[in-house]
């Protein structure tokens, strides 16, 4: 684990000093690559999202019997089928909150105008090593490049079960946003530049910054902020979604909108 204040590690900045002024949020965006806000969701929808999953995690025989759902103890090794990605309508208290007016209310005014959200919805459900270190736009660049993830905790993730961290300065990292950056997985290009964050801090400098997330909060950067979960190091399910919003008005990544989102034509999700 990477050690929180060291030359690889520090706290993210959070910026509900300036939620109301709809500029310096831009501007910190625009220097930061990210914005993080604590409290931005109500915490309750949230715990109730939380429990509609773990549910669904027990029905299916993914928790360990004997402890609180709030837990979420995974069962090693047995695989969990759903709840997963894609639209999640069978997630409403889910729903509720990634679609809800407190982020709507957010993007309308940070982008200028009605925004939506895309339709597919990332669902992680992590019990060991995350996916890898990676620009979005790699994912999503069929659309416009105005277009963020809010990554949200659903729950309380301490830094041992690895929630988010972002790469600092990796949204000025020209030759990388320009050369890996510009790809697109499901034309064969890379999905993820690298796997370990020490080695990456090495060869293109920044530093890694994360928080202790808390049910409420929420991450939002863009598509070349450089970004990765972490290792869960518990025994509890770490639940998340990523979620993308945009201008309406804007071109939309066709893979990930409509009622059954095609999704990545080369690879799964
Ligand atoms: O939650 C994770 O492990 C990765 C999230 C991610 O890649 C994203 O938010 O784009």
């Amino acid at each position: 684990m990477l050690k929180m204040g060291s030359k690889y590690l520090t706290e993210l900045r959070e910026s509900n000093d300036i939620l109301d002024d709809t500029e310096a949020l831009r501007e910190r965006m625009k220097n930061d690559g990210y914005i993080f806000i604590r409290n931005l969701h109500n915490r309750e929808e949230v715990l109730q999202a939380r429990t509609e999953i773990l549910e669904k995690l027990h029905e299916q025989g993914n928790l360990v019997e004997g402890r609180p759902l709030d837990d979420g103890a995974f069962k090693p090794g047995v695989p969990v089928r759903n709840p997963k990605s894609g639209t999640n309508h069978d997630l409403p208290s889910l729903l509720k909150v990634v679609e809800g007016p407190r982020i709507m209310d957010f993007f309308d005014r940070f982008l200028g105008g009605k925004s939506l959200t895309i339709a597919y919805k990332w669902l992680r459900i992590v019990s060991s090593k995350p996916a890898g270190i990676h620009y979005d736009n790699v994912y999503m660049g069929r659309g416009t490049k105005n277009i963020f993830t809010a990554w949200t905790p659903i729950g309380d993730l301490p830094i041992e079960i690895g929630p988010l961290a972002v790469c600092l300065g990796s949204n000025k990292f020209a030759d990388l946003i320009n050369d890996y950056g510009q790809g697109d997985v499901d034309k064969g290009d890379r999905a993820h530049l690298a796997q370990d964050p020490i080695a990456l801090v090495e060869e293109y400098g920044g530093q890694w910054a994360t928080a202790d997330f808390r049910a409420g909060d929420v991450i939002i950067f863009g598509m070349f902020t450089l970004h990765s979960g972490g290792n869960n190091q518990t025994d509890r399910f770490r639940i998340s979604t990523d979620t993308r919003y945009q201008l309406a008005s804007e071109p939309v990544d066709p893979r990930w909108m409509g009622a059954n989102p095609t999704g990545h034509e080369k690879r799964k999700a």
